[in-house]
């Protein structure tokens, strides 16, 4: 909390304190309590192993990239070329801006240590000595914790030696602040940025592993993922694994918005199913029922009452049509219009995309007006079919996911709430829900 002497977080229900486990201590973000709390031990062994021992170590624990994707960490980082002589990189995405997404800022305000110290691991894994942490720029409190965070932990010598290709070189960590594009928290529009270009996707292959930051082999990953590299330093690859599905090991954040009694990030083991997740939010606010939700913000999949027990983990979300992303679980109950929320998330996209390919720029230009007429009650017959065909000609056929998220929630929502939005060829969603009733608790 920006301007509060001390801001302390809670993390009701929690139940796999890891990435949390200092949030609702006092001052939980300063080096002292970090490391009265065991916090550079999992450094400390680092130091003892070999970068291949590292890999192997993060490999045999299962972690999987926590920005969306999943992507098996320790395989990632294994992607590297051999080294030539010449600089490899580290780069942190903090660019946290999904819709519904607030699992990385509240880890960089309470326990930023915790990133420090994955970073300064994972430099040392793949011969890295300088890194750089992409900060979504709003959130300048956050960017100046990191900041905080960075000098005392140099100031203290821990990243005096250690890094680099002869794994004896100082590390040095920047923090980077973004403009506040949510483009740029796409791996490559991401370099660009960082490399003091307009952010704009690059093609894949070659991927950052090979040619990444200034074309040289870099490793991208998301807060989180870092963050949880020092407990598996500390604890071992087995304690790790052992938490979570047969695919998807390991805890996580799970963060529960909207029409719940208490939203908040629970820490759980994947596997963890909403309706358990609501409960430990209060369950759903008084005298209302929940009407759809979606797993990883609002580029998933719209799911109903009928995935509640969906185990909460990659796999699973996908057999169920859907995808886990971010694992931003957002609750909507039934006072809530689809119209008016699809059409948020449409002006979103439309706004945030980076124009440079035909079916993104055009047809969320295209969505945004159609449900921006639905949403007013004067939508046209035939309205609803002209939406289903321009998601379908975005999706699949853009330059990065982008495009395709735009899409989602579009096909999805038809899908299931057809009827909806036919309603506004000739009723305002305000009619059908009044705000009042509506608004998030
Ligand atoms: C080397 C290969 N590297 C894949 C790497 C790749 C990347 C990672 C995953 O999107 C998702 C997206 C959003 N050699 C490789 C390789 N890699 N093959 O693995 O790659 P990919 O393409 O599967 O996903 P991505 O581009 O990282 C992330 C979804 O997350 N999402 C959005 C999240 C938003 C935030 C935020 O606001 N902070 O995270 C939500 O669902 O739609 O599908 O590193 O280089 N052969
Ligand atoms: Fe840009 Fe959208 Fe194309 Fe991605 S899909 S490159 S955001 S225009």
């Amino acid at each position: 909390t920006p301007g509060s002497a001390e801001p302390t977080f809670t993390a009701p229900g929690t139940l796999t304190p890891v990435v949390t486990d200092m949030w609702d201590k006092q001052r939980s973000w300063t080096l002292d309590a970090y490391r009265d709390a065991g916090g550079y031990q999992g450094l400390a062994r680092a130091k003892t192993m070999s970068a291949g021992e590292l890999v192997d170590l993060v490999k045999a624990s299962n972690l999987r990239g926590r920005g969306g994707a999943g992507f098996p960490t320790g395989l990632k980082w294994s992607f590297l070329p051999a080294p030539d002589g010449l600089p490899r990189y580290l780069v942190v995405n903090a660019d946290e801006s999904e819709p519904g997404t607030c699992k990385d800022m509240p880890t960089l305000m309470a326990n930023p240590h915790a990133l420090v110290e994955g970073v300064a691991i994972t430099s040392r894994a793949i011969g890295a000595d300088r890194a750089f942490v992409y900060v979504r720029g709003e959130v300048a409190h956050a960017y100046r914790r990191l900041l905080h965070a960075i000098h005392d932990a140099t100031d203290a010598g821990l990243l005096d030696d250690g890094f680099g290709l002869d794994g004896q070189q100082p590390l040095k960590i920047v923090a980077h602040a973004g403009a506040g594009a949510y483009i740029c928290g796409e791996e490559t529009a991401l370099l660009d940025s960082l490399e003091g270009r307009r952010g704009h996707p690059r093609l894949r292959p070659p991927f950052p592993a090979v040619q990444g930051l200034y074309a040289r082999p870099t490793v991208i990953n998301n807060v989180e993922t870092i963050s949880s590299v020092p407990g598996v330093l500390t604890r071992g690859a087995a304690w790790y694994s052992s938490m979570g599905t047969e695919r998807s090991k390991g805890h996580g954040l799970f963060s529960v918005t909207g029409h719940v009694v208490n939203p908040g990030q629970f820490e759980a083991p994947f596997g963890i199913t909403m309706r358990e997740l609501i409960e430990l939010a209060g369950g759903m606010r008084p005298g209302h029922k929940l009407k759809f939700w979606v797993p990883g913000g609002s580029s998933t999949p719209i799911f109903g009452p009928e995935e509640l027990d969906v185990p909460l983990d990659y796999e699973s979300v996908i057999g169920a049509g859907s995808l886990l992303g971010t694992r931003a679980l957002q609750v909507f109950d039934d006072t809530v219009s689809v119209v008016r929320v699809v059409s948020r998330w449409t002006e979103f996209y439309q706004h945030e995309s980076c124009g440079k390919c035909t079916p993104c720029r055009e047809g969320t230009y295209w969505m945004r007006q159609i449900m921006t007429r639905l949403e007013a009650g004067q939508g046209r017959p035939g309205d609803v079919e002209k939406l289903e065909d321009i998601a379908a000609n975005i999706s699949g056929r853009s330059f990065c996911a982008l495009g395709d998220a735009a899409a989602t929630p579009i096909a999805s929502g038809i899908k299931r709430f057809r009827s909806e939005f036919e309603a506004g060829y000739t009723t305002p969603a305000a009619e059908l829900f009044p705000p009042a009733a509506s608004s998030i608790v």
